[in-house]
Order: structure tokens, then C-alpha cells, then sequence
């Protein structure tokens, strides 16, 4: 099948004009004006393409060409949205090549037996509202509506308000299409593909979340004066955890992933012993068990460290998802489509957190991967060899050829 994969390229590189950083990064936080323009970029070509667009109350974006069978939809999608200094392909490259399948269907004059529906899913990063992966949660009755409208961005502002801001409130009732099934092509964002060779990844599951926002607080007071046997420094406890949970993760082993990403300590000034102090813990595993120990590792460190310096803490758990494994029927019919396009292909773990899955929950569903050069993300740096990005848009056209043949009937 002829794809168009220098439009692929091409809308890549338009949308990585919003919010292009001055290190050539992406910033298009969730629901900021570039968001919005990227939204707004994307709405455009889908109506430019003859779509129908509908927005629902969270404001997940879908754009559907209809099928025969009316009704019944295929969909493939992932988010725009990105980190504060991220790449131009984490996401937007899932749901410009769902655009690139779709419109490839339309211009072979291919009518799909069923509705072929791309979505944009928002918040799926969850640097400024948290949980990640928010519109995806929501769209399966995960977290609801209401508190997701009242969640409070990180700069004090509500959900809701910034969707009303941005124009992307919209009327349709979260979750109303209950796809057939769900697909999601993504950058690997890690340095297994490359390691190994491989062209293709076939996702089978992601490994679970947890993240917690902890505060510290103790006594500010002079730097100079105040003898160490006398300090309550929370700054010091902070420290402290940080390098605790670089242990946990050693050792919990067996994968465990743990990062610390945001430490604020307060005043944040130089000759003030720190009266508090605000860090926020990634905890990550694709073992449930093993991500329950390496969580009870956390808080027992935390009173441990409370009772040396004599601070308290505040913690609050702003993200927890179990693992979830995707549909094998689907991972292995994407391993075989590869296979059949003569691309080498492994079946994989997703080490970061994707809209799929959330969609897990509600249809047959599984990821396509392709890989990262020197599996950095999450940077600037994030990049994908064109024929990889071209390999992966194959992948996904023929694998939602053959779903639409019925291969899950
Ligand atoms: O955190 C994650 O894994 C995803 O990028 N939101
Ligand atoms: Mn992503
Ligand atoms: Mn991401």
C-alpha cells in the first residue's frame, strides 16, 4: 500500500513549529495556548480531510471517517501534549499517522467496514494537572468528569476553566464511542529497539505508576548561627529521600524504576536553613507486587527520616495505576503484520505511561513502537530515523486493514 509518508513528515514538522523551545524541544503543555494552536492545527486538517470532529466534556478531540457498518469503530489515537521541554514525536506522531491511515483509506477509495475514529486525548502527560493520562482516565470512567474539571493545575488554575479558555469544553458525553478496537503508535522512548536491531515493537503490557508529592517541613532559620544539632531542615530531608528512593529502586530490582523530578526547597535562599520542602517521587514497575514494596519502602524511609531531623511530612498520592497488559490477539497481530511487511519486530514492555492504557479497560487494545535514537525522550533530543517513522505508519495501516477485515469477529 502506497502511504504518504512525506505528509507524515511534514505535519510532524508543522506542528513542532508550536511551542518550539529555543533548543528545538516541543512546549505545548496541557490546555496553554499551544496547546490550543496545536489542538487547533490538527482540528483543521481533520476537517480539511472531510472527518466529522466532535469534542467531548474533557476535551478529548475525535475525528471519524465513517464505515459501512455505522456505527462500530476502529480507533487509533494518542496525545499533542508535552512535557516542558520535550521532543516533537511523543505522541504526535501516533496521531498524525492515525490521520495518514485514514486519509490514505479515503484516497484509495478503500470505505472501511467499520468507522475509522483518530483521538487526541488530553493531559496525557500530567506535568501541570495531574493524574497523566487524564482524558484517557476520564473517557473510561476512571476519575470523573467533575473532578477532573476540578482538578487545580500546578500554576492554580482549574481544568475547566482552561478547557473554557482554550475553546475545547466540549458537549459530548465522555466515553460515548466504545471502540471495537484501540491502537496506539509511539516512539519506544527508551533503548530497547535500537539496542537489539529492531524496526518494530509490539507492545504487550505497561508497567504500573505510582507518583507522590511529598512536603517537608521543618524550621527555617539562619545559616550562620544555628548549630547542627539544633536544625530541623527540611531541605536536608528532602536530600536525603532523594537518594533513598535511587536505593529503593536498587534494591527493589527486578526493573524497579524511581526518580525524583521536582525538588523545591523553601525560601530557596542561600544562608537559610530550608523550613520546607516539596519533591515529588516516580515510582515505577511492570511487577504489581514489586511496585507495592518499593511504595512501602518509600513511606517507612519517610518516617525514618522524620525521626532524625524531627520534621513532619505531607504526602499525597497523585497518580496510581496498576500494570496492564494489552490484548495478546492484537499485539500478536501486529508482531505478524510486521512480520508479513518483512520488518523485524519483538514483542515488548512499555516502560512510560500511554493513553492505551487507559483504553485497555474498555476494548481489545495494543501499542506499536518504533524506536528512539539512543532511547532519550522526554528532551529535545528525542528522534526517530524517518524510515523507522515510516515503518511504524506501514505497521499500523495494515494491522488496522486487517481488524477492519474482521480478524476479531
Ligand atoms: O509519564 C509517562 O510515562 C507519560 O509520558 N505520561
Ligand atoms: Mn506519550
Ligand atoms: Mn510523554
Amino acid at each position: 500500500m502506497k502511504l504518504n509518508t512525506d505528509r507524515l513528515h511534514e505535519r510532524i514538522a508543522a506542528l513542532a513549529e508550536i511551542g518550539k523551545t529555543s533548543d528545538d524541544g516541543a512546549c505545548r503543555i496541557a490546555l496553554t495556548d499551544t496547546d490550543k494552536q496545536g489542538r487547533d492545527l490538527l482540528v483543521n486538517w481533520f476537517r480539511e480531510t472531510g472527518l466529522k470532529v466532535e469534542i467531548d466534556e474533557i476535551g478529548n478531540i475525535f475525528a471519524t471517517l465513517a464505515g459501512r457498518k455505522n456505527g462500530t469503530q476502529i480507533m487509533m489515537g494518542s496525545h499533542i501534549d508535552t512535557v516542558g521541554n520535550g521532543g516533537h514525536l511523543d505522541g504526535c506522531y501516533g496521531v498524525i499517522a492515525a490521520l495518514e491511515v485514514i486519509e490514505t483509506f479515503i484516497e484509495q477509495d478503500k470505505v472501511p467496514q467499520y468507522d475509522l475514529t483518530v483521538a487526541i486525548f488530553t493531559n496525557e502527560e500530567g506535568v501541570r494537572f495531574q493524574p497523566d493520562m487524564m482524558g484517557s482516565l476520564v473517557y473510561v470512567n476512571g476519575m470523573s468528569v467533575e473532578n477532573a474539571h476540578d482538578t487545580i493545575s500546578t500554576d492554580g488554575i482549574t481544568l475547566k476553566e482552561e478547557l473554557t479558555r482554550t475553546g475545547y469544553l466540549g458537549s459530548m458525553k465522555c466515553g460515548l464511542i466504545r471502540p471495537y478496537a484501540f491502537l496506539e503508535l509511539h516512539i519506544e522512548q527508551g533503548p530497547i529497539l535500537e539496542k537489539k536491531g529492531i524496526t518494530i515493537g509490539a507492545v504487550d503490557n505497561v508497567q504500573g505508576i505510582s507518583w507522590t508529592d511529598v512536603v517537608f517541613k521543618g524550621q527555617s532559620n539562619h545559616a550562620g548561627t544555628t548549630p547542627m544539632e539544633m536544625r530541623h531542615d527540611a531541605g536536608f530531608a528532602a536530600s536525603k529521600l532523594t537518594v533513598a528512593v535511587r536505593e529503593i529502586a536498587n534494591v527493589v530490582g527486578s526493573g524497579q524504576v524511581a526518580t525524583v523530578g521536582v525538588i523545591n526547597p523553601k525560601p530557596n535562599l542561600i544562608n537559610v536553613v530550608p523550613g520546607e520542602a516539596q519533591l515529588t517521587v516516580d515510582l515505577r514497575n511492570s511487577d504489581a507486587k514489586k511496585l507495592k514494596i518499593a511504595e512501602f519502602l518509600l513511606h517507612e524511609k519517610i518516617k525514618e527520616i522524620c525521626e532524625d531531623e524531627e520534621v513532619t511530612c505531607q504526602t499525597d498520592q497523585l497518580v496510581r495505576f496498576d500494570p496492564v497488559k494489552f490484548d495478546s490477539r492484537i499485539s500478536d497481530l501486529i508482531a505478524t503484520t510486521a512480520n508479513y511487511l518483512n520488518l523485524s519486530c519483538v514483542h515488548i514492555n512499555s516502560g512510560a505511561g500511554h493513553d492505551a492504557q487507559m483504553m485497555a479497560r474498555i476494548c481489545p487494545t495494543a501499542m506499536i513502537f518504533v524506536p528512539s535514537r539512543d532511547g532519550i525522550s522526554h528532551n529535545p533530543k528525542e528522534y526517530t530515523d524517518p524510515e523507522f517513522l515510516d515503518a511504524g505508519l506501514e505497521v499500523l495501516f495494515e494491522t488496522v486493514y486487517r481488524l477492519d477485515k474482521g480478524y476479531l469477529d
